[in-house]
């Protein structure tokens, strides 16, 4: 049987969506609805287990899945041995400090002495320890964020994305102990027909990681006004220029970053720029 490589993603939750999403725009084609515990994918020699986030970095420290899309908090806070492959850029969010809204709080030397409520006991402790303060942590599994309103913690530390879940239970958020988003970690042991496959994965997520956030750009430019719109499109090397059937004007094409986009609109125009075209890109092979 020629080798498959095992990839675990989350069954139902926060990072579900985005991971399906990804592998799907590699191109690879698989099954991923209702109870589906796990999928074959018929276009590359992928298998996808659907898991509970919790327990991807020990399937794949484990060698049982081979990588996997996972929360560096979680990957971080179960002490597994994993490789973080790269990160994904998505499911970002932070593992703060929440405090009662009224509490004074100065700095990270006011939670000296303090009962921390936690999901993330080894996180929070590695944070404690690096910043030499003395507090106790209270390990609880859910609903963190209650913990201070009942009395059995004076602070938490918990996952935040928004903040609206400290300010509708009257906490503020303080210190950032660790920063988070989902990344694609591997088994530190691969065999060489499984590596090869993942470096194929890899080539196709840099694709298109290299295409979000980025458009291509077409316009009409009077001849005379080339080099000054190309210097305000850098492209991917430089942009490419076509003569238009209407004789001293040219069509210019590239790529710009979207961020970018808006404030360079303006100078294009400025210069003499037309009839501007802005395309989703999907893939770029660098
Ligand atoms: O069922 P399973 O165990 O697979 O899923 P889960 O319920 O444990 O995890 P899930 O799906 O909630 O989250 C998966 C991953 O998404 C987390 O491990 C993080 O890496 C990431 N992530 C991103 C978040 C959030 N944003 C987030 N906002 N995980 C949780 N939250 C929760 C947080 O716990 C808090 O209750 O949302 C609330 C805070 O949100 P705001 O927007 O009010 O600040
Ligand atoms: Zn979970």
């Amino acid at each position: 049987m020629s080798t498959v490589l095992r990839l675990a993603i989350q069954k139902s939750g926060r990072l579900s969506e985005e991971s399906i999403k990804l592998i799907k725009e590699c191109g690879i084609e698989f099954s991923s609805g209702g109870g589906t515990l796990k999928s074959v994918a018929h276009n590359f020699p992928i298998e996808v287990l659907f898991l509970r986030d919790d327990d991807i970095p020990g399937y794949v420290a484990d060698g049982v899945a081979d990588i996997g899309i996972v929360g560096e908090n979680v990957a971080v806070e179960t002490r597994k041995k994993l490789t973080t492959v790269r990160q994904l850029g998505f499911s970002t969010c932070r593992l703060s400090i929440g405090v009662p809204k009224g509490m004074e709080f100065t700095g990270k030397e006011s939670l000296n002495g303090m009962r921390i409520a936690t999901s993330y006991p080894n996180i929070l402790s590695d944070y404690l320890f690096e910043n030499n303060i003395k507090a106790s942590i209270h390990e609880i599994s859910g609903s963190v964020e209650i913990a201070p309103g009942i009395g059995l913690a004076d602070a938490i530390c918990d996952i935040v994305s928004s903040g609206s879940t400290l300010i509708s239970n009257g906490l503020k958020e303080t210190e950032v102990v660790f920063r988070s988003q989902a990344i694609l970690a591997a088994c530190p042991q691969l065999s060489a027909d499984k590596q090869a496959i993942l470096d194929e994965l890899m080539f196709r997520i840099s694709a298109v990681k290299n295409a979000e956030k980025t458009k291509y750009i077409m316009l009409n430019v009077p001849d005379h006004a080339i080099k000054t719109v190309t210097n305000l499109l850098p492209g991917v090397k430089s942009p490419t220029v076509m003569p238009l059937a209407e004789k001293g004007w040219s069509s210019l094409h590239s790529v710009v970053k979207e961020s970018d986009f808006w404030e360079i609109l303006s100078k294009l125009k400025e210069a003499g720029a037309e009839g501007i075209l802005v395309l989703p890109i999907e893939k770029i092979v660098k």
